[in-house]
């Protein structure tokens, strides 16, 4: 009897509208009468909750039943954004002929009811808080890739932190940047399920117990640990886009254990043996708020090994469950490692497989590099991680010993292949011998340790194959080294960032039903109205209606106050910078153009010129940025001061007109991507050549008919291969000269060209606050050799930037049909094509689909 289940899945208005009003009333145990807009959002989201999880039970049955290989991804960052909105498009329904609301999806009758109940269901979308348990890129490339897991019905984990505090909100004020904490689950979270059944031990510190020299046990060492906390397992569903498989994401929250020190206790010292024990909740209390930069910090190091040891220890129980051979272990089990941050899974396991369960070394460490893969996501090598050696062996001591160990053995190898080549062998060595401290590399172990090692574009898997990893080439091959091209889930990014377009492609390309969101190559037929007045007159007007969104959110991050002219909005060019703050990726060259702009502007008025002459070669423009900087990072913080220093003058300036405005959105997020991005004509992709590993943010704004300007660095070079290079504005020196430029200005043989003279000459009076405070800034390029080549860029940026101009006042018909053909070839860039290979040519792993689909 147990069997049959009688709860049921709500398919339609009313049956919606029922359980709503159960959740107000037993779940929230309050009244319709006293059911605010947050009740709303909280009794919607356990109603949608209760239909995911019934197929996300039948997902998980079907895949312990069938037994699949399965894949683990392991990262640090989740950057999820809002979970509501994305369930009722995704939440699979068999009754969605309903679409009184023109929306197929669940969301059309959902919406239908709320209105019924008396609430707007986008205002009850906002009373979400932001998942925002990533930095940036890295992070939402993760939540991508559970969106395409799942639409593809791919057995899949996704495995992380639960942080109590995501990455810090920023507020601006006074122009600077201000971190104030992100406390999300101030009012619960509806979407997580607390798995108080699923705790593990996880140990620190402490030593390795020698088993009195006895060498001939199997394995003579064994960890002995100090402190002790509990992993406690908190399930997120993940719904795939039409389909009823739903798969997990679980993050792993510290808590202290129930065992107490009685030997503090009883000396009476009852406070303090209970404060260690609290010190447990901080290892998983904040997101580490540094994006491509790391340095040693313990508690860092705490969290990534909490976090593998939580992680295999479940893997390796599920996979206990099927009672198969070890040997068999790489054909059921899949794990990619999201950068180097979860190297230490690889040493877990082979502690867990020779010290545990008694495994020959060698069959262990075969089982290992049959398991793992690796993703690197830059070549900058302020980011590559590394340990101190002190700081590892006291925190964890058999885990430096198995490291010695892998080295030893992999070093011996290397010898063998490549007798007395000492430098190799230092290159490649897993300890770094340099002063002032020995230090783990974790991307050599991560290397060592894994079958393939994949990039994220074309570009950056070459440069990694030819620069920071060319030795490992020698060692293993060429064959061991792939790419990946990035890419970005069409259902958050166009169905749900966009809906107009989404809707409009639909009705173009003949498919109202939005299948194209599945396979997105059906796009290619709007390639054929890329010309048509009327069909271009409909994509501008959808350009023009996200803008006015867009336009609504800055007014109200303005205070209320209006920033950009509305009236003019259809003809005024919206060029947009949103990503996190760094001196890599060049907001300041941005700002530069800027300044450079506006000191034009107003030399022609000086010359005599009428305000509609200049309005005639300038046409109407918004800049608009966007992004957090480390807290620690001094340039990037300078760069938000200078951008809020130029905004304050340029958008004060009566004399010209309304014709240029500059706008810093503070607190940049997925949610405000979410708006900001639909509503470019212009985005900002200006990295040194050879620095951005892919970018992804690139895809986003061509996906939703924004042009870009751009560098030819990460996927920007995909991009322009795919949508053709008449559609992108590209500049800049290219990566392969970049060396040479540096060394250049080391030793003094360049001058700075003119123009970017003018600019800087010009920055300082843009201040307020006090005198020189932009010096920093404008040293580095002056006089401290301007490693990130922003006067040799500067001249061709600004060339594209008139070439932009040009076609956007007095070509416009040109200009949307470049964005038309660009959306039409953007199907590479769905991360469902991502999820095919690395399914077929790393993981070789398949879908499980459910028996309907
Ligand atoms: C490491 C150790 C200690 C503290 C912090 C970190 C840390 C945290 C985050 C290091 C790096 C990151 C994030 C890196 C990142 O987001 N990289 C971006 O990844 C994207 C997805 O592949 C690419 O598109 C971007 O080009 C790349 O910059």
């Amino acid at each position: 009897l147990w069997k049959k289940n009688n709860i049921q899945k709500f398919e339609e208005e009313e049956g919606f509208e029922k359980k709503f009003v159960t959740h107000v009333e037993t779940s929230l145990a309050r009244s319709m009468y006293n059911c605010d807009e947050l009740a709303a959002y909280e009794a919607t989201s356990m109603a949608v909750r209760d239909n995911l999880l019934i197929d996300w039970s039948a997902t998980q049955q079907r895949i312990t039943t069938r037994d699949p290989k399965r894949v683990y991804y392991l990262s640090l960052e989740f950057l999820m954004g809002k979970a509501l909105d994305n369930a009722l498009i995704n939440m699979s329904s068999d009754k969605q002929e309903f679409s009184s609301t023109g929306d197929n999806t669940s969301r059309g009758y959902v919406k239908h009811a709320l209105d019924d109940l008396g609430f707007n269901l986008e205002d009850v979308l906002q009373k979400e808080p932001d998942a925002a348990l990533g930095n940036g890129g890295l992070g939402r490339l993760a939540a991508c890739f559970l969106d395409s897991m799942a639409t593809k019905s791919i057995p899949a984990w996704g495995y992380g932190l639960r942080y109590e505090y995501g990455i810090f909100a920023q507020k601006i004020i006074n122009g600077y940047q201000v971190e104030t904490p992100d406390y999300w689950l101030n009012f619960g979270n509806p979407w997580e399920i607390e798995r108080n059944e699923i705790q593990v031990p996880i140990t620190f510190y402490g030593y390795v117990d020698r088993n009195n020299g006895d060498t001939t046990t199997l394995s003579p060492s064994q960890w002995v640990g100090g402190e002790r906390v509990l992993a406690v397992a908190y399930d997120f569903p993940v719904p795939g886009f039409k389909t009823t498989s739903v798969n997990n994401l679980r993050l792993w929250r510290a808590k202290p254990t129930t065992e107490f020190d009685f030997a503090k206790f009883n000396n009476g010292d009852y406070k303090n043996s209970v404060d260690e024990q609290q010190k447990a909740e901080s290892i998983t209390a904040v997101l580490y708020p540094n994006d491509n930069f790391t340095k040693g910090k313990e508690l860092r190091l705490k969290q990534q090994y909490f976090w593998c040891a939580a992680s295999l220890s479940d893997i390796v129980r599920r996979f206990k469950k099927s009672r198969r051979p070890w040997r068999e272990f790489s054909d059921q089990v899949a794990i990619q490692l999201n950068d180097t941050h979860p190297t230490l899974a690889i040493v877990e396991l082979q502690r867990i497989l020779v010290d545990l369960e008694k495994l020959d070394w060698h069959e262990a460490w075969s089982i290992i590099t049959q398991t793992f893969a690796y993703t690197n996501h830059t070549v900058m090598l302020e980011a590559l991680e590394k340990w101190p050696i002190d700081l590892f062996g006291s925190l964890l001591p058999r885990h430096l010993e198995i490291i010695y160990d892998i080295n030893w053995f992999f070093l011996k190898d290397v010898q063998k292949k490549f007798p007395k080549d000492v430098d190799l062998l230092r290159n490649v060595s897993i300890i770094e011998e340099a002063s002032p401290e020995r230090q783990v590399r974790m991307a050599n172990l991560a290397i060592v340790g894994s079958h393939t090692v994949n990039g994220v574009a074309e570009l950056h898997s070459q440069l990694i194959k030819t620069t920071i990893f060319r030795d490992f080439v020698r060692v293993f091959g060429e064959k061991k080294f792939t790419n990946v091209t990035n890419g970005i889930t069409p259902r958050r990014w166009l169905r749900q960032a966009n809906p107009e377009l989404a809707k409009l492609i639909g009705e173009a390309i003949h498919d109202p039903e939005q299948n194209f969101l599945l396979n997105m190559s059906k796009l290619n037929g709007l390639t054929k109205m890329a010309d048509d007045p009327d069909f271009q007159t409909k994509w501008d007007s959808v350009k023009e209606s996200n803008k006015h969104r867009l336009a609504d959110l800055i007014k109200d991050l303005n205070g209320g106050v209006e920033v950009i002219n509305r009236e003019h909005i259809r003809h005024t060019l919206f060029d947009i910078q949103v990503k996190r703050m760094h001196e890599y990726k060049r907001q300041q060259l941005n700002i530069f153009g800027v300044i450079h702009r506006y000191l034009n502007m107003k030399d022609m008025l000086k010359n005599g010129k009428s305000i509609e002459e200049v309005a005639k070669r300038y046409p109407r423009k918004v800049s608009i940025f966007g992004g957090k900087s480390a807290p620690g990072y001094y340039m990037a913080k300078l760069v938000i001061k200078l951008i809020n220093s130029v905004a304050d003058v340029v958008n004060n300036d009566e004399e010209l007109q309304d014709l240029l405005k500059v706008f810093f959105i503070p607190d940049y997020n997925v949610s405000k991507a979410e708006i900001i991005i639909p509503a470019s004509d212009l985005s900002e992709h200006i990295s040194t050549a050879g620095t951005e590993a892919s970018g992804t943010s690139n895809m986003k704004f061509v996906m939703n008919g924004g042009l870009i300007i751009g560098t030819v660095d990460g996927a920007n070079v995909e991009i322009t291969r795919e949508i053709g290079e008449d559609n992108i504005f590209l500049f800049g020196n290219l990566s392969e000269n970049v060396e040479n430029l540096r060394f250049k200005h080391q030793y003094n043989e360049t001058e700075l060209p003119p123009s970017i003279t003018r600019v800087l000459n010009a920055v300082e009076k843009f201040t307020s606050e006090y005198k020189n405070e932009f010096k920093p800034l404008t040293d580095s390029i002056k006089y401290h050799g301007d490693y990130y080549l922003v006067s040799d860029d500067f001249d061709s940026y600004i060339a594209a930037h008139d070439l932009v101009d040009d076609l956007y006042h007095h070509n416009k018909h040109e200009w949307i049909k470049k964005s038309i053909i660009s959306v039409a070839n953007m199907g590479f860039f769905s991360s469902d094509r991502c999820i095919d290979e690395y399914a077929d040519t790393i993981w070789n792993v398949e879908p499980l689909k459910p028996e309907s689909s």
